[in-house]
């Protein structure tokens, strides 16, 4: 019916009135073709578009600049040396405020303008949604940060994780907890996003294993994200008799849950996941920080080939990197490598090479098994020790 009607309305213009609509469609059109030449031929034509994407701004503003940071090192490093097939690379940066229908807009949008590939997005909640928007055009998204395992088993070939996932992590929290910890009584909480409680079920469902050996999870609660005070819940807390909580969450949740925790009288340590470990979490933790558990890969700092990122990262911004900043810039490198290899924007092409790639980055070798997660991720277990990360335990020595 709305076709029909559209027609009747367009029979009734006058001559003059189409002619100038046909007019302002041809220059529409010219202008169009010139602004965004991303794929015709191999011919260069203009900018290549990437896309990175997290929460740029609001309590997790931080994580997301950080992420932009990383990808716009490599970014820049590509365009000094002369950029790919003669063609500068331009970052487009999307916030998806880490709001699962803000990502899939941020997606949509991103598609819209061109986008060669995506480096993002940074929340699981915010990547598995924007992946079928990806998926659907055939466009390639690479998270430097998203863990929860649903994000590659959904059997898309455009998804990549350069991390490691919520399973492997939560393995490593219940290990320790069970055999170096030694805890009996064990709280668990998480903040109710697809990480968070993801994360708070792998930890359980791995303590399980060591179920009739003494150890016990005697509750399993949500809060509220962006809640301020959780000292109800740890008061309940302090009730059960616990040895250890564990919280699947990020830092600003975190931070304030291990502060809270000493006010109420709380005095066991809180584990929890790479979403935490983030200086803002001892910024808002205080002293409280001290003797926090959480798992996250080995230390940087150590890595033989992170010392050009790291070193580039503190003369640029000045300021003290936090994790996933390196992970973006290899997830935005192994995307940009892929281009160059193909000598070319065709997505299909880039995906393929991305998916057979052997790279040798900042975070040392990487590649991608069937699902596109990494074939490696060792993670270990960190303390907060004198207002830093210190690596603490590691499974396999
Ligand atoms: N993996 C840490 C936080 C990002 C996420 O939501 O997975």
């Amino acid at each position: 019916m709305a076709q029909t009607s559209l027609f009747l309305v367009q029979k009734k213009r006058r001559p003059t009135c189409i002619f100038l609509s046909l007019i302002l469609l041809i220059v529409i059109g010219a202008g169009c073709e010139k602004k965004n030449p991303s794929t015709e031929g191999e011919k260069v034509v203009g900018e290549i578009l990437v896309g990175v994407a997290g929460p740029m701004t609001g309590d997790q503003s931080k994580i997301g600049g950080d992420v932009e940071r990383g990808a716009r090192i490599a970014v820049e490093e590509w365009n000094a040396r002369g950029g790919i097939m003669g063609r500068m690379i331009r970052l487009e940066v999307g916030d998806d405020r880490h709001d699962p229908k803000e990502a899939v807009s941020v997606a949509n949008k991103m598609v819209n303008l061109g986008i060669v590939g995506m480096v993002g997005h940074f929340n699981s909640s915010a990547s598995i949604p924007a992946s079928s928007v990806y998926h659907d055009a055939g466009i390639p998204m690479i998270t430097p940060a998203s863990t929860n395992p649903r994000l590659t088993e959904q059997g898309f070939k455009n998804v990549f994780r350069v991390v490691g996932r919520d399973d492997q992590q939560g393995k490593v929290a219940a290990d320790f907890t069970f055999t170096q910890l030694k805890a009996k009584r064990v709280a668990v909480l998480h903040d109710k996003t697809t990480y968070g409680q993801g994360l708070a079920d792998e930890f359980r469902k791995s303590l399980a294993r060591f179920e009739g050996q003494g150890i016990e999870v005697v509750s399993f609660d949500g809060l509220t994200q962006g809640d301020k005070d959780f000292r109800g819940i740890l008061t309940s807390l302090k009730e059960k008799n616990i040895d250890l909580y564990f919280f699947g969450g990020i830092f600003p949740e975190g931070g304030l849950l291990v502060k809270q925790a000493k006010e109420v009288g709380l005095n066991v340590p809180m584990m929890s996941g790479d979403g935490v470990i983030d200086p803002k979490f001892i910024e808002i933790a205080g002293e409280a920080a001290e003797g926090t558990y959480l798992t996250f890969m080995p230390d940087i700092e150590q890595l033989p080939n992170a010392a050009h990122f790291l070193k580039k990262y503190k003369e640029k911004f000045g300021e003290e990197l936090a994790p996933y900043a390196i992970y973006a810039y290899d997830a935005a490198n192994i995307l940009l490598k892929a281009i160059s290899e193909g000598n070319s924007t065709d997505s299909a092409k880039i995906i393929e090479l991305m998916r057979k790639m052997k790279y040798d980055g900042a975070l040392g070798h990487l590649e991608f098994d069937e699902k596109g997660d990494v074939t490696e991720s060792p993670y270990i277990v960190w303390i907060t020790r004198n207002g830093r990360f210190e690596a603490f335990w590691n499974p396999a020595e």
